[in-house]
């Protein structure tokens, strides 16, 4: 395609697809095909340039981003190969946040699934322009055919074709280029250009025409001359058919083999015409700004991703999205505010810093030793008040506690918040109830490798269990109560009397306290402790041993004693009184229910509904999203929700998304008592 004449640039390509739809072999068939090296490595071997580390290889799968820098003329390309299982998607949200084009790969055998439809809901989201690449062309069962009108169904008319294979399986040997209208076909010779096959003639005329269509209706003044008869130049189809492609309003389609090497000489071109960058979103101050990614304009780099490298250490890497970098510099953190001196600039190739002089807007960079720039951080200088935007991210899909040897408690705790550095889909917290530590996981595979990771980086043995779900007690009606300390041990006594009145509240209040002593029946410098008392009785728990929510307290009266008095005694006392209201008034087994949104393709509503009613959830209503998706909010008991990720994503093939949130409290039906 010609370009129009322009300065070189920097681009970020991000390889999307499900797993084994030859991703990482891609990679590394792009970089020979652009001289970076001699030979593609084989994924079987471990050769390759992404995809290496342990757990990668145990699994078969890649498990992160990984990159390396192509260069196509002037230009460089860095692209991104991410992983193709659904718990690790959040890899490929944090590729697409910095990416200026997707290149969702499909296979030719079996290729539209599921997965592919989730890829391409988060490519939508992120707003990147797409290009399709039907990879496996040569492999024995491939089906061009049913890949394509599979591929028509997810995305419907925006989606079209710039070639078609020629041969197919062991006889596929090339691609016409559809706009050209030639064949291309490769041999151990290089490449041929001839006339289109006969047995393709047809086929070819009828898709040509469709394309050449889509390109017409996207430019007004074209579509104009051609209704006039027309016939629109090539030199000018090609361009708007450039500008249609960059603005997503078309999805082209090519065709190829990575492991015959068909195709993907002419992807690289492709790639290098659509990856335009468009002007990067950022709140700056709370509003939302544009940046462009000039090279001209003040250093603004972004942070997406964070490497512990056994050998260099952390490696940083980033985005530079407006500027140009040469040497060394020191930048503000947006988020702490600290200074961070970048040096030793450098690109990655898989998992190899290259030291390099200079990068500009568009480049990927990365730093070794900024122990301090998480995921997600923004460094600029001068300093800036920049937060990124970025697309709604898919929710844990389930959490599980953490078991471990008492002794190796503060070193899993530690071990776990370094995982998290690297990896921010995962989160680690402290659960008060149970003093325990608890993970949310993206799903079973992402908690099996954070649990081999622990063991073979930090050296830490650890299981999971179910995660604690949290109960509280209320108390159920009102009590009028005395909590009376009177001890005489030696010398000095203990004396406090306070009555206290308890009712219930509603237990979104989780406590209200009321002085309404009058005369100095408690003097004012105990009344503090009398709250204090009856606060910690709570959070000690009630006759269940969950801790008690929802308590009006009003202390009305009491009596202390000028010596034996003390702030101790009024504190022990507020705490009997209240253990004498619940158990004379009982106490009832509090939940907490989550107000969820879920939304779901509306072909899965009726499962979806189904199952949610099965877990105690109240529907309170529905609506449309953006996309045509329905939104159902309902209010479900959170005890019912800590796999529920992972169950939504059965039910829908993994395109349901949720969200929860804490609503209120409810009492909870006998069996949830532990
Ligand atoms: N027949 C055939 N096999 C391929 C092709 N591309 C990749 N493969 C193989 O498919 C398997 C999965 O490839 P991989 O690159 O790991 O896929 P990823 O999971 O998408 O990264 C490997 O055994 C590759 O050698 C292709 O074009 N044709
Ligand atoms: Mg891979």
């Amino acid at each position: 395609m010609n370009s129009i004449l322009r300065h070189p640039k920097a681009r970020t390509v991000a390889i999307v697809g499900r797993g084994g739809v030859g991703k990482t072999s891609l990679l590394d068939a792009l970089v020979v095909a652009t001289g970076g090296l001699n030979k593609a490595g084989r994924v079987e071997d471990g050769s390759t340039i992404a995809g290496n580390d342990p757990e990668e290889r145990r699994h078969h799968t890649s498990l992160g981003i990984a990159m390396a820098p192509v260069w196509v003329g002037e230009d460089k390309l860095t692209l991104l190969d991410t992983p193709g299982f659904i718990d690790f998607y959040a890899e490929v949200e944090r590729a697409l946040d910095v990416a200026d084009v997707a290149l969702l790969v499909v296979g030719a055998v079996n290729g539209v699934t599921n997965d592919t439809a989730v890829l391409w809901d988060l490519c939508r989201d992120a707003g990147v322009p797409v290009v399709v690449f039907i990879n496996m062309l040569d492999a024995e069962r491939a089906d061009f055919e049913s890949t394509l009108s599979a591929l028509e169904r997810l995305i419907g008319p925006t989606l079209a074709p710039l070639e078609l294979p020629i041969g197919l399986g062991t006889t596929f040997s090339g691609v016409v280029d559809l706009l050209a209208d030639e064949a291309i076909t490769y041999s151990s010779a290089g490449t041929s250009h001839g006339p289109v096959p006969v047995e393709l003639a047809e086929l070819e005329s009828r898709v040509r025409a469709s394309l050449l269509e889509a390109i017409v209706v996207g430019d007004d003044s074209l579509t104009e001359r051609y209704l006039e008869g027309e016939t629109p130049e090539m030199g000018e189809l090609e361009s708007v058919l450039g500008h249609l492609m960059v603005e997503g309003r078309i999805v082209p389609v090519t065709c190829g083999s990575v492991t015959a090497s068909i195709g993907v000489d002419r992807l690289i071109t492709l790639l290098d015409e659509i990856a335009e960058s468009r002007p990067i979103p950022m709140f700056e101050h709370g509003e939302l700004v544009h940046l462009d990614r000039s090279p001209d304009a003040d250093l603004v780099l972004r942070t997406f991703k964070v490497i512990v490298d056994p050998y260099v250490g952390r490696i940083v890497v980033c985005e530079v999205v407006t500027g140009t970098i040469t040497g060394d510099v020191t930048v503000t953190n947006a988020r702490t505010r600290g200074e961070e001196r970048l040096h030793s600039l450098s690109y990655l190739v898989g998992s190899k810093l290259q030291p390099t002089e200079r990068a500009v807007a568009g480049d990927v960079v990365a730093f070794a030793k900024l122990n301090n720039v998480r995921v997600g951080d923004i460094l600029a200088r001068p300093a800036r008040d920049l937060v990124a935007v970025t697309g709604a991210r898919r929710a844990h899909a389930l959490s599980a506690a953490v078991v471990a040897a008492p002794s190796d408690d503060e070193k899993v705790s530690t071990a776990l918040h370094r995982l998290v550095e690297e990896d921010p889909s995962l989160e680690v917290r402290h659960d008060p109830v149970s003093r325990s530590l608890v993970v949310d996981a993206m799903g079973e595979m992402h908690l099996q490798v954070i649990q081999e990771r622990l063991k073979r980086r930090y050296g830490v043995d650890v299981a999971w269990a179910p995660p604690p779900v949290a109960y509280f007690e209320t108390i159920k009606a009102t009590a009028d109560v005395e909590g009376r300390l009177k001890k005489q041990t030696g010398g000095h006594g203990q004396f406090a009397v306070v009555n206290v009145k308890i009712e219930p509240l509603a237990p979104t209040e989780p406590f209200e306290f009321v002085d309404a002593v009058v005369g100095g029946a408690v003097p004012r410098q105990y009344i503090g402790a009398v709250k204090n008392g009856i606060e910690k009785a709570m959070s000690h728990g009630g006759p269940a041993g969950q801790p008690v929510i929802g308590v009006r307290a009003t202390l009305y009266d009491g009596k202390a004693h000028s010596v034996d008095s003390s702030e101790a005694a009024f504190e022990t006392a507020g705490s009997m009184a209240l253990r004498a209201a619940l158990e004379k008034s009982g106490t009832a087994l509090l939940e907490r229910i989550m107000a969820v949104d879920v939304t779901v393709p509306s072909e899965h509503l009726g499962d979806v509904l189904t199952d949610l009613s099965g877990r105690r959830g109240r529907v309170i209503g529905t609506d449309q999203d953006e996309r045509g998706d329905t939104v159902i909010s309902a209010h479900v008991p959170e005890g019912e929700l800590t796999r529920y990720g992972l169950e939504l994503r059965a039910l829908t093939g993994g395109r349901g998304r949720f969200s929860a949130s804490h609503h209120h409290f409810a009492e909870a039906p006998k069996v949830a008592s532990k």
